[in-house]
């Protein structure tokens, strides 16, 4: 049952993903170069409203002026004739040797102010085409071994580069903002700010982090053993999640990049019903693209290629509808009044109460028969189980 997508669904692909040529660590490329028009047609044909890109997926690394508009202007009019919208853009700091030690954190000072000088062209750009987020993922930020960073140092450039690009940002009075994307590791050892957790604690210490936020990916928190879900809420919460990378990655090993849903599906659920649904007591929302950043198998021709990218925007849709259909179920709605769900947004101080108060309350301590509140069952199993049964389509 696939579920074709409608504008409204905002979803988004970005052109590395399906022109990934399958070159990986052990083997060659499985696929040609695919020309960046011919993925904006066939992904607009698919149902995505949008797409993103890295400087270099569209314009090759080097090219000269002349070459770079020719390119981009062919590009920009296979987005008119689409209609297909650029939502983020992104800048390659990882693939070119020159980047081997990372951009704005490697250890040569001629390498970060080129890659600051690369991502501020890029930045022109993301707001020509009017995109809305700028995504920096810092994937060669990083080292392999501990000897080989002053990682004072590293945060202090790192924060450097973003501060100085967010400043740009604002002078030029651009409609856009930063989100860093956070990952543990591949291709460095060790990357800086790999979670979303390390990712905010950084931004709070930021000059310019009010225009700075996140773009977590699904994988990327799993590598790490990560609650995916658990990660883009503490963001909403932060109010700092601006982008969202959807894919799946089934447990801690390499980065999979597989189809949304084809890693842990169950995360996956939940995810969608975060995202379509909010929080059970309401609160911040992610009303942003679906994206997806994900990597068709190696294993696949061209026409896996396609069947892949509907695969993600079909899941999602599967999802969603499984996700709107569990909160409106009246017996999942008790089953959360049961389990206390919604009595965790009661303040657990009355208003007006002050500390004292709750200190001169015999009720709260002395009185309070802990074992009494301590056989308290939450049946949080059950809750699970409908949710299991709403995710398979069993209800
Ligand atoms: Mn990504």
């Amino acid at each position: 049952m696939a579920l074709k997508p409608t504008p409204e669904d905002k979803f988004s692909f970005g052109l590395w993903t399906v022109g990934w040529e399958a070159r990986d660590q052990f083997g060659d490329a499985t696929r040609p170069w695919l020309d960046p028009v011919e993925s904006v047609h066939k992904l607009a044909e698919l149902g995505a409203s949008f797409v993103t890109f890295h400087d270099d997926d569209v314009v090759p690394f080097g090219s000269d002026a002349g070459t770079r508009d020719k390119i981009l202007d062919r590009f920009k009019g296979a987005l008119a004739e689409t209609g297909i919208k650029v939502e983020m853009v992104t800048t390659n700091t990882f693939s070119h040797p020159i980047f081997k030690d990372g951009a704005f954190t490697s250890n040569d000072r001629r390498v970060r102010r080129y890659g600051l000088r690369k991502i501020i062209r890029n930045v022109d750009l993301a707001a020509e085409l009017g995109a809305d987020t700028f995504v920096m993922w810092g994937g060669r930020e990083g080292a392999e071994y501990d000897s080989a960073k002053d990682l004072k140092a590293a945060h202090d450039r790192y924060a450097e580069g973003i501060d100085t690009v967010a400043a740009y940002i604002k002078d030029k009075g651009y409609g856009l903002r930063i989100a860093i994307e956070p990952k543990p590791n591949e291709p460095r050892g060790d990357i800086l700010l790999p979670t979303v957790g390390h990712a905010l604690g950084f931004i709070a210490q930021l000059e310019h982090g009010d225009i700075v936020g996140l773009n977590p990916e699904t994988g990327h928190e799993q590598m790490a053993g990560l609650n995916y879900t658990g990660g883009i809420a503490q963001a909403l919460w932060a109010e700092k999640l601006f982008h969202i990378d959807l894919n799946g990655q089934r447990s801690i090993k390499y980065d999979q990049d597989l189809v949304f849903g084809h890693g842990d599906l169950f995360s996956a659920f939940a995810t969608v019903d975060l995202i379509e649904n909010g929080f059970p007591s309401g609160g911040p929302r992610y009303d942003g693209p679906r994206h997806f950043d994900y990597k068709p198998s190696r294993t696949e021709s061209f026409d896996g290629v396609w069947a892949s990218a509907a695969a993600n925007m079909s899941t999602y849709l599967i999802l969603k509808e499984r996700a709107l259909a569990f909160r409106a179920d009246p017996e999942v709605q008790a089953a959360l009044e049961a389990s206390g769900v919604f009595d965790l947004a009661i303040p657990t101080l009355a208003e007006g109460e002050t500390l004292a108060d709750l200190l001169a309350d015999p009720s709260a301590y002395e009185e309070l028969d802990v074992d009494a509140v301590a056989k308290r069952g939450f049946d949080f199993v059950h809750l699970n189980q409908l949710a299991l049964e709403h995710a398979l389509g069993a209800r």
